[in-house]
This record gives structure tokens, C-alpha cells and sequence, in this order.
């Protein structure tokens, strides 16, 4: 089966050793450093309504032109596995790192996006600096789900049939479609469990389409859109 192919059917692929140990070593002490700066800082995770359970900081350092960050960012390698998926012609949105905090909660049950509109979706180009395992955060997905609309209602971090639990080591790339139901499970550790997120999106897919996210039992809006956005994100609460 190709990348594409797979992509389609399962909604992810899996791409290991995508990053040098070099590159995930730098991107390792970038992230270690920037927590070591919000603990200074006594920065506390942000208070959350109760259907996104999720215990995470973020941080956008293409915004800030952080060379490391943006090189891989722009780099070739990351380019054509992205077309594998989505073509030639496709869409690219800054970084998100996803910190999941010590002793937290990870991330609920979630679709990055409102899964009403078919070809509304964003891909999350997923890179993991250090290995995950099930006492960090392993990031749990339900192949095929892109296809099975949206997420049904229930515990934030209950099993849902079929799902499938990935442990990336350091230096994977996960490309995840954004109508995907996936959960990241909660960090028992002592250190912050770290993603990489580099967004795309299909050509032609605006840039709100990540301004929406649906949990099992609600929806979170982090963003305006504009009123001609579809309703279920010009009207999402
Ligand atoms: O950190 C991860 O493994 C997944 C991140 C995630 O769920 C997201 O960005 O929507």
C-alpha cells in the first residue's frame, strides 16, 4: 500500500527516523529551554471548561522565526512527505508545540476540526522530538474515523472500539488527518511530554479551519471566523 493510499484508508501514517538525531536533539534543548523559562516564570496551564480535559501549553516558535523550528519547518524532507498525502498543492500554517505538563491530564478525545464538511479538514504533521511511551503520553487514534463523522458523545479518555495506541520514538513524523478521533493519555511523569506540530492544509482550505476543535462532549472555538464560514464554525459557541 502507498503512503497515500494508507493516508486515505487509516486517516495517518507513520513515518519513523524522519528526523536526524541532531535535529531532534536541537529541537530537544529548544523545548527544554522554553520550560525551564515558564517555570521560571511560574507559568500554570490555563483553566479549561470541562469538556476539553486537556493539561497542555503551547507554543508557536515559527511565529517567533526560531531557525531550528522554521528550518525544519521549510525543509524539503517534510515538503515531499506532505505531498505523499496531499499532493503537490497544499497549505502550510505556523507550529504549535503541544507541552503535555507533568502529572496532567494530556489531551481528550478531539477532532482538530468540524468533521460536517467533508473537505474542510487540516493534516497535523506531527514530529516527535523525544520517545513517547504510556507513561508520558502515547497518542491513541481510531483508524478510519476521518470517515465516520463526528466523535460520539463520552469520557474523555474512555477506549472507543478499535482504537490504537501509538508509542512514536524520537524523530517520528505522524501525518494525522484533522477529522481523525484521537486522544493523547495523561503524563505520569515528572517531565513534560513534547509535539511538534506543523499544520497543513488541501490547497484551497482556509486558515480558520483549525479555529474549531469538537470533543466527545462539546466544542471549543480558539479563534474569529468570518461570517462566511460555515455554520458550524461561524456559529460554534
Ligand atoms: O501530541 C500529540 O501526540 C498529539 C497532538 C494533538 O492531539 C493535536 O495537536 O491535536
Amino acid at each position: 500500500m502507498t503512503l497515500s493510499q494508507e493516508f486515505e484508508e487509516r486517516g495517518f501514517v507513520v513515518i519513523e527516523s524522519f528526523l536526524t538525531q541532531e535535529e531532534s536533539h536541537g529541537l530537544n534543548q529548544s523545548l527544554e529551554a522554553k520550560y525551564e523559562q515558564w517555570q521560571a516564570e511560574a507559568r500554570q496551564v490555563a483553566e479549561k471548561s470541562d469538556h476539553d480535559e486537556c493539561d497542555v501549553l503551547a507554543w508557536d516558535p515559527v511565529l517567533e522565526g526560531h531557525p531550528l523550528f522554521c528550518s525544519i519547518a521549510a525543509s524539503e524532507k517534510l515538503r515531499a512527505a506532505t505531498a505523499e498525502v496531499l499532493g503537490d498543492d497544499f497549505d502550510t500554517q505556523t507550529s504549535l508545540i503541544m507541552f503535555s505538563i507533568p502529572h496532567g491530564r494530556g489531551q481528550a478525545w478531539h477532532q482538530d476540526c468540524p468533521p460536517e464538511e467533508v473537505g474542510l479538514f487540516n493534516l497535523n504533521r506531527l514530529l516527535y522530538p523525544a520517545d513517547t511511551n504510556l507513561e508520558n503520553g502515547a497518542i491513541v487514534v481510531v483508524p478510519g474515523s476521518h470517515k465516520m463523522g463526528v466523535i460520539p458523545p463520552g469520557g474523555t479518555q474512555d477506549p472507543i472500539p478499535g482504537e490504537v495506541i501509538l508509542t512514536p520514538r524520537a524523530g517520528t513524523l505522524v501525518l494525522l488527518h484533522g477529522h481523525v478521533y484521537h486522544r493523547v493519555t495523561p503524563n505520569l511523569t515528572d517531565r513534560p511530554r513534547n509535539s511538534v506540530n506543523f499544520r497543513a492544509m488541501p490547497a484551497g482550505v482556509p486558515n480558520w479551519v483549525t479555529c474549531v476543535a469538537v470533543y466527545r462532549n462539546g466544542r471549543t472555538r480558539f479563534c474569529d471566523t468570518p461570517s462566511f464560514a460555515p455554520a458550524i464554525y461561524a456559529e460554534t459557541p
